[in-house]
């Protein structure tokens, strides 16, 4: 019954805010699951995170900032996901390697090369079961994500940035549709949980009698 599902999207398109919603219907279908968060989910990731999304580095150099990510993900693969998993429970994670994909990829125009060298060096094989890309115009998910808070070190970077994120993230979409998928996120949130809801069962996720 395990699955390890993960959410995705430019900033503001409303991943936390879903987490929940997708967390109780799992768990509605009986799934236990454990929600957690990249980069981030341990104590090193927290560290991490804190020095990657801080302003006290505004240079850091894109190979830190995509090593600092796999570092995160090591420590979170490897004291959080895969005992989760051994332990036949569902883990929802709030952005994976696919974000690395879009912004040290995508945004920062890194060597794609690199990235899934440094994939198959931590990963292995595993990869998630689903990746749900919430998608939404960049000026629609700025103008959400900027009524919230101050914007960090990487929202702070310029709309053609997140243009070619939000590309990016489409790009995988349409590579890998077998685990990955796209929902409008542009419309209001119930229409999106619909979406959600329907992806969930189409990829076998959920039953589809709920
Ligand atoms: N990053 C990276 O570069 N490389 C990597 O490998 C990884 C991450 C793993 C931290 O991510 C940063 O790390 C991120 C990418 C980078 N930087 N950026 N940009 P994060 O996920 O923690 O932070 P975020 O992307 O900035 O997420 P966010 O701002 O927290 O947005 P969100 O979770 O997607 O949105 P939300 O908080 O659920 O919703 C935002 C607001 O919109 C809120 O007021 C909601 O009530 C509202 N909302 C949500 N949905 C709707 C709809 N449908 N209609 C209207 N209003 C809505």
């Amino acid at each position: 019954m395990r699955k390890f599902i993960t959410l995705e999207g430019i900033e503001g398109v409303g991943k936390t805010s879903n987490l929940r919603f997708i967390k109780e219907l799992l768990e509605s279908s009986g799934h236990t699951c454990v929600v957690t968060r990249e980069p981030g989910g341990t104590n090193l990731g927290e560290a991490l995170r804190a020095l990657l999304l801080s302003h006290s580095d505004e240079n850091m150099s894109a190979d830190a900032e995509l090593l600092m990510m796999f570092a995160a993900r090591a420590e979170h693969l490897n004291k959080v996901i895969l005992p989760a998993l051994a332990d036949n429970q569902t883990v929802l994670c709030d952005r994976f390697t696919e974000a690395t994909y879009a912004y040290q990829g995508g945004g920062r125009q890194l060597d794609v090369d690199k990235i899934t060298e440094l994939e198959e060096w931590v990963q292995g094989d595993l990869r998630p079961d689903l990746t749900i890309i919430l998608d939404a115009p960049v000026e629609v998910g700025r103008a959400r994500a900027g009524r919230r808070s101050e914007p960090d070190r990487i929202e702070k970077e310029h709309d053609d940035f997140f243009q070619r994120v939000r590309k990016a993230y489409i790009e995988l979409a349409n590579h890998y549709p077998h685990r990955i998928c796209l929902v409008d996120a542009s419309v209001e949130l119930t229409a999106v949980q619909l979406q959600i809801r329907e992806k969930l069962q189409e990829y076998n996720i959920l039953d589809h009698v709920i």
